[in-house]
């Protein structure tokens, strides 16, 4: 147990070192931007800078530091992620979205500033990503910057995060043509594995690139990455239904509220928690091969597992 929690504690410090390092290589880039609006940065600024985990940078950075990357070569792949991350979580708070008011614990952007302003900061903010992997120091070539950038639009565009939301939306019986009932576990997955496992993905993808991961490395880390990004999800489902979200305003059982089906619906919570234990130990088999340089990866599975925002 000692040496559990040893780890933890680790954990939680590189996860603070990594965000502290994220949000400064961030507002370095907002401020590069410039742009005639104070209103619009202040709105960027308000969507990106202010708390949240920081996860998908977490593992890019230590994806790549697997491959003996430094976390300075990195960090602009990581803060172009969590661009993209901070981008969705604008849109997706909006009323035609989630409507929702809270955001990281303060008023979400379009209660901070207006639903126009919102909609423009999310656009500044996924554009800025872009910039952020084209520039020099994003990868050690252009082959690799080019790689990063045709895969973060594929992990975050129709194909991936935003096709997600739009069968979760869907799912919702929003769009009367495309209603049918209540969503299988399958359907359920698919959605879910697009929307949130997408960019999770990516992240350990980007940390593949900047590394030069073999073809076997890549595999290995893709299937530790689809399995955390199936327990991020539970977990957050779990959250929804047992109301135990430690972040402020996080509505209890929001998702069901909303009239969105959930595995954990489907499975019960017993099962949900089965299925989660299940997925952090697949996580943990997939880094074997890469050996005690892992061990920060294999513990933010659990972490993912049992967060508790
Ligand atoms: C609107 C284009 C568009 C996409 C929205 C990711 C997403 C798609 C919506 C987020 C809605 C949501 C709350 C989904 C549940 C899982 C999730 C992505 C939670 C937020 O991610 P965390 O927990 O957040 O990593 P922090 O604040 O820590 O970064």
């Amino acid at each position: 147990i000692a040496a559990s929690e040893d780890l933890s504690a680790r954990l939680t410090r590189a996860l603070g070192d990594c965000a502290a390092a994220v949000t400064e290589h961030m507002d370095g880039a907002i401020s590069r931007a410039g742009g005639p609006s104070p209103r619009l940065m202040a709105a960027m600024r308000h969507a990106a800078l202010a708390g949240g985990k920081r996860l998908r940078p977490f593992l890019v950075i230590e994806s790549a530091a697997l491959f003996g990357v430094a976390r300075t070569a990195a960090l602009p792949a990581a803060a172009a992620l969590e661009c993209v991350h901070c981008y969705s979580l604008v849109h997706d708070d909006l009323p035609a979205m989630d409507d929702d008011d809270l955001r990281r614990g303060q008023p979400t952007v379009h209660r901070a500033f207006d639903e126009a302003t919102a909609i423009l900061a999310g656009d500044g903010l996924l554009t800025l990503a872009f910039e952020i992997l084209a520039r020099e120091d994003a990868g050690p070539d252009a082959h690799a910057r080019i790689t990063l950038v045709a895969g973060l639009a594929r992990a975050a565009g129709a194909g991936g995060m935003v096709g997600g939301q739009m069968l979760d939306l869907a799912a919702e019986g929003r769009f009367a043509a495309g209603a049918r009932g209540t969503p299988t576990a399958g359907e359920i997955e698919h959605l879910q594995a697009l929307k949130t496992g997408a960019l999770l993905r990516y992240a350990c993808e980007a940390g593949a690139v900047l590394g030069g991961a073999s073809a076997a490395e890549r595999a290995s880390l893709d299937t530790y990455a689809r399995a955390i990004g199936r327990a991020f999800q539970i977990a957050d489902d779990l959250l929804d239904v047992e109301g135990d979200a430690g972040e402020v305003g996080k509505a209890v059982g929001k998702d069901a509220a909303a009239g969105k089906a959930t595995l954990v619906d489907l499975m019960g919570v017993p099962g949900a928690r089965a299925e989660l234990a299940r997925l952090v130990e697949e996580a943990r088999t997939a880094l074997a091969g890469f050996g005690s340089k892992a061990t920060l990866l294999a513990e933010a599975a659990n972490f993912i597992a049992n967060r508790r925002n």
